[in-house]
């Protein structure tokens, strides 16, 4: 039995949902793995000194982010799956800025140099990719290291450098009055941000292989974690 899922939770309930994955995108999976064979240049889950490219949330899982590659974990399951950016969208770019999961277009976001691209499921949206420039960024920003989205008040953040932008997804522009330093949002982050992605009412921003973790609502800081807090290594 060929047949490969990739079972993708649709509630608390813990109600599992496959959805098949194309027997092509298996078979180019398996030959692309092949020909990398288990080289340095596939990032290791273990390694606790790996800088991550981007970190998301999709559907209820995380994405991790590196070089040609994607981890996916669920809080369920123990084990994160490794795979090649390419299986999931053969037309993303690899080598990632930074991603975002915009929940209420149910779509995850991508970004590359000054581009952005945008998938729902596996499909490309209509419209991407598309100039990064189309957020309202000035044009002098080429390219960003993370970016943060929050539900809950509809601000999405980019952070460049030392600082950051707020983007209004419902008004579809830039907030006034930014950029902003990165620490007086979050206090004590002055290493540059690499990845960031929220999770259960925190923020999670990571600076290399450190995570720091804030309050949403309060900002305030609580503890400094390791990539494996949320990328476990599971090699024993
Ligand atoms: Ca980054």
């Amino acid at each position: 039995m060929k047949t490969f899922n990739l079972c993708v939770l649709l509630s608390l309930a813990a109600a599992v949902h496959c959805v098949p994955m194309p027997q092509a995108s298996r078979e180019q999976f398996l030959e692309e793995l092949e020909e990398l064979g288990s080289t340095p240049d596939t990032p290791n889950a273990c390694d606790s000194t790996m800088v991550l490219d981007a970190v998301a949330t999709l559907r209820g899982e995380m994405l991790f982010f590196k070089d040609s590659f994607i981890w996916r974990t669920h809080p369920l399951r123990d084990t994160p799956y490794q795979s090649l950016i390419s299986v999931y969208w053969p037309s993303a770019p690899t080598d990632i800025d930074a991603a975002y999961e915009n929940q209420e277009t149910d779509s995850v976001l991508l970004f590359k140099d000054d581009t952005v691209w945008a998938y729902s499921g596996y499909d490309l949206v209509s419209g991407y990719p598309k100039p990064m420039s189309s957020f309202g960024l000035p044009e002098s920003v080429k390219k960003i290291d993370a970016v943060l989205h929050d539900e809950e008040s509809g601000k999405t953040l980019f952070f460049v450098g030392e600082e950051y932008y707020s983007y209004d997804e419902a008004k579809k522009m830039m907030d006034q009055g930014f950029p902003k330093r990165v620490d007086k949002i979050f206090s004590g982050m002055t290493g540059k941000v690499t990845a960031a992605f929220l999770y259960n009412g925190y923020a999670y921003i990571y600076s290399g292989s450190d995570v720091f973790e804030y309050h949403l609502e309060t900002k305030q800081f609580f503890r400094k974690l390791n990539n494996n807090y949320f990328l476990p290594c599971t090699e024993y």
